[in-house]
């Protein structure tokens, strides 16, 4: 059985993590049986998550499960699509994945409201003597990263114009139409879903949020898709039965390590 590696539900999503989302709805698209680990992040191949554990073989990055899981299975996600088609399913995916996913980061790690009501909370595990240092140490990593990419120096209004542009560009992409492609989901419907639904998310008070709520279709489409591969008593998903609070206490004290091995801190956090 695949095991995929995720943070956890939180915050009302399946997972904090949009590119965890997309690859639990590419194994549900798939119709595979796998489970759920949320003890993997130390051992993380790219230091991230998600990454899978196919019988043996481990797989790192959201889109090299996908090309995994295409190739071992056979499976087509883009069915019944053409070439075009795909071709632009992959840009918007990029659109949402290396461009809107750094300003949906900045604003939940950087607005201290956000941070306290979203982040800081995987912090709750770590104990209490340590807990503002490890929780301080993270942040910076993240704010650090951010500059490194570039988007951590633009101010917040110039995050919020670009963001606007890729939820509104999303939107008439998708216009009427249920899926992103069409009349069936494609595989770009895992991430189109997973960023939507990580926009929308009511505990981050952003402008990308309010902008997204101004288009009827993004919350139908993102309501359509919950219900088709969320339902109630979902049960493909083997949980891993362990507390909330040790789960992220463990994968706090990970960041800081991965952060001390890796990265030299520069900047400082808010
Ligand atoms: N390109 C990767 C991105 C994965 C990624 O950025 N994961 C983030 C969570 S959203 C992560 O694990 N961050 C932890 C860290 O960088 O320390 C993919 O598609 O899987």
């Amino acid at each position: 059985m695949i095991t995929l590696y995720t943070f956890g539900p939180e915050m009302g999503l399946p997972d904090p993590s949009p590119f965890v989302m997309k690859a639990e709805i590419l194994l549900k698209m798939a119709g595979l049986p796998y489970r759920t680990r949320t003890r993997g992040f130390h051992k993380a191949p790219h230091g991230k998550l998600p990454y899978i554990d196919g019988n043996g073989q481990e797989v790192a990055d959201s889109s090299f499960i996908r090309s995994y899981l295409e190739r071992q299975y056979g499976i087509d996600f883009d069915a019944g699509y053409s070439r075009v088609e795909r071709a632009f399913a992959w840009s918007v995916e990029k659109m949402l994945e290396e461009h809107l996913y750094f300003a949906i980061e900045h604003m939940r790690w950087t607005i201290d409201e956000n941070f306290r009501h979203g982040p800081a909370r995987f912090f709750r595990g770590v104990l209490a003597p340590l807990r503002p240092l490890v929780r301080r140490a993270t942040r910076r990593k993240v704010v650090n990263r951010l500059r490194v990419h570039g988007l951590g120096f633009q101010s917040m209004d110039e995050i919020a114009e670009r963001a606007t542009r890729d939820i509104d560009a999303l939107a008439t992409i998708l216009g009427s139409k249920p899926y992103l492609l069409g009349e069936t989901p494609s595989g770009a419907d895992a991430t189109v879903f997973a960023f939507v639904a990580s926009v929308l998310c009511p505990v981050f008070e952003t402008s990308i949020r309010t902008n997204a709520e101004r288009h009827a279709n993004l919350k139908f489409y993102c309501e359509r898709m919950w219900s088709r591969y969320y339902p109630w008593g979902d049960k493909q998903a083997e949980q891993a039965p362990e507390p909330q609070e040790a789960r992220f206490g463990r994968l706090a004290v990970a960041a800081v390590l991965e952060n001390a091995r890796r990265e030299k801190p520069r900047v400082k956090a808010q």
